[in-house]
């Protein structure tokens, strides 16, 4: 009798250590390594313009002679556009299919050309929809501008955005922008990814 007693405590350690390890298991898959957010991988096509401007949708034309790099492979995008009295933006853009998060997209750019306040930017939304065409769930332009002529390169970002809950897709776009009379501006060197959520903005 006492040793049947004794096998079946005996079982009961062994299935108390069993279940032990499955929850300590259960524990550690739980935890998500995508949960820290970290800086993922340039989520656009063609960002650096290499021999081209597929994969971006609008007016723009290729650049052979112009890179941020002084890559002579590589080349940039161009913007142009004349002011009239029935638009403003030269606007060029790639959608992409993108989960709740935070974002920044950042680029650089080049006015080579038109009026001293004609300028080139950034705007980036997030939609609902899967095609980039709503009303903005949320949204963000770059925080500065390039603006005027310019002898080289300057960065511009949007800065860590976020993408709220529902979100399905985020339309990354290229503006070029006249003020008088005509703007031309290059991009290069986009870059559009996931971002650490900012636990203390910057003030
Ligand atoms: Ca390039």
């Amino acid at each position: 009798m006492r040793q049947v007693f004794v096998a079946q405590r005996h079982r009961l350690q062994i299935g108390l250590f069993v279940m032990a390890v499955l929850v300590a298991g259960a524990g550690s898959a739980a935890v998500d390594p995508g949960d820290a957010h970290p800086t993922g991988p340039n989520l656009l096509t063609n960002p650096g313009f290499d021999g081209d401007v597929s994969s971006w949708l609008g007016p723009a034309t290729w650049d052979s002679r112009h890179d941020a790099g002084g890559n002579r492979d590589s080349g940039s995008l161009r913007l142009s556009r004349p002011r009239t009295s029935s638009n403003s933006c030269a606007t060029e853009e790639q959608c992409l299919a993108v989960n709740p998060g935070t974002y920044e997209l950042s680029g650089k750019a080049l006015v080579l050309a038109g009026d001293s306040n004609g300028s080139a930017s950034l705007r980036l939304h997030f939609c609902a929809t899967t095609d980039c065409m709503c009303s903005p769930l949320s949204f963000g332009g770059s925080l500065g501008l390039v603006r005027g002529r310019q002898d080289a390169w300057l960065p511009l970002t949007t800065g860590p955005l976020v993408a709220p809950a529902g979100t399905q897709s985020a339309g990354i776009l290229l503006l070029a922008c006249p003020e008088k009379d005509l703007v031309e501006a290059d991009f290069d060197d986009m870059v559009f990814r996931r971002v650490p959520t900012a636990t203390n903005p910057p003030k």
